[in-house]
């Protein structure tokens, strides 16, 4: 049958998901909306990867990562490990040819995430982060009204990235173990959202910040371990300024990301918990925008799946993430589509963060 233009093939989504844990399940069934198919599992060992099968509808199991890199079977490599072997294994897979989506941190040290940028784009390969809070509607409604001047000239910008899973001394997970999560922990994982999802909103760059670290629960399990508590001022590349507060200690809150960017006429308030809605504050008069994909600006009605009052989340943030690295790997180019070069900015953060809360003193961010 001829080939006509609109009905051209796309190009193949068969993906190796490497790590069978709570973010490996997510990229499944992402791969799995997206249209992909997972044609293997690397688990910590064998057994472990087999067990995984059913519940990530995958169609069989590598042996080991290295055998998932060079398969001929394997498009895209998902890693999903814990973060110490990120940049080895994306390295890896990037060097076999293959696109790659990388957990974040991309990369424990920002020297390797700028070693996996350089390697993405020798190779033209496409190679994506999930800072998937990025793919909310009402996250690209707020940029967009950002971009249309709607609230003026951006002054200030403040909120914070607050979860409870690691209140008590006995919560422990590889996370907190430098050796394998990295040398900030707290910041890595969820301040880097944090800071992508401002400078994506506002298109403004911190320029330089101050950070305070705080471990409250000095040792977890057999490690020592890193920051639960991690507080930042900071300054942007367009005279805004602003602070930030993540926690991975705060009693009662889940996965609490909020960010308030105010201007010289308004000001949006961003709650992931409450995704569904955005504040717009007026002098005069504020309301509460909803996903209605009828009324969204074109970014955001981009990504609103089903009709408002039917509540989309996390995972509708992840499928919207994959759908658009495959878009990406069909020669697309996908507005805010997150890459290794934001995973390289997020780790350049992350320096700046240690050095600032080490020297007890402002510092500039590369
Ligand atoms: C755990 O803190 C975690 O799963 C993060 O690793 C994710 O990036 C965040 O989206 C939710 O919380």
């Amino acid at each position: 049958m001829p080939v006509t233009e609109d009905i051209a093939p796309r190009s193949g989504y068969r993906a190796a998901i490497i790590g069978t844990g709570f973010m490996g399940r997510v990229h499944a069934g992402a791969v799995r909306v997206a249209g992909g198919s997972v044609v293997g599992l690397v688990g910590s060992t064998v057994d472990k990867a087999a067990e995984a099968v059913d519940a990530l509808g995958a169609d069989g199991v590598f042996a080991d990562a290295a055998e998932a890199i060079a398969s001929p079977d394997v498009d895209v490599v998902h890693v999903c490990t814990p973060n110490h072997l990120h940049s080895e294994l994306a390295l890896a897979a990037l060097e076999a040819g293959k696109h790659v989506v990388c957990e974040k941190p991309l990369a424990t040290d920002a020297r390797s995430a700028q070693t996996l940028t350089d390697a993405a784009k020798r190779g033209g390969r496409v190679a994506t982060v999930p800072f998937v809070y990025r793919f909310h509607p009402m996250v690209r409604e707020a940029r967009e009204l950002v971009r249309r001047g709607s609230i003026g000239t951006v002054t200030l910008a403040h909120g914070g990235y607050l979860q409870d899973w690691l209140l008590r001394p006995e919560d422990d997970n590889w996370r907190v173990d430098p050796d394998i999560g990295g040398r900030t922990r707290a910041f890595a994982d969820i301040g880097s959202h944090w800071c992508d999802l401002l400078e994506f909103v506002t298109g403004q760059r911190i320029t330089r910040l101050s950070a305070q670290l705080s471990t409250v629960n000095p040792r977890r399990g057999a490690a020592s371990a890193t920051e639960d508590i991690a507080t930042l001022q900071f300054n942007t590349d367009a005279g805004a300024v602003g602070t930030s507060v993540i926690s991975q200690v705060s009693a009662g809150r889940k996965n609490r990301l909020h960010l308030e960017v105010s201007g010289s006429d308004a000001t949006l308030h961003f709650d992931q918990e409450q995704p569904e809605l955005l504040w717009l504050g007026g002098r005069q008069r504020s309301s509460v925008l909803v996903r209605d994909p009828e009324t969204l600006t074109p970014p955001a009605a981009r990504l609103a799946v089903v009709p408002s009052g039917h509540p989309q989340g996390y995972q509708d943030c992840f499928n919207a993430f994959v759908a658009d690295t495959r878009a990406a790997i069909d020669g697309e180019t996908p507005d805010g589509l997150p890459t290794f070069a934001d995973g390289l900015r997020a780790a350049r953060l992350a320096e700046a963060v240690l050095e600032s809360a080490r020297d007890n003193a402002w510092v500039e961010v590369e």
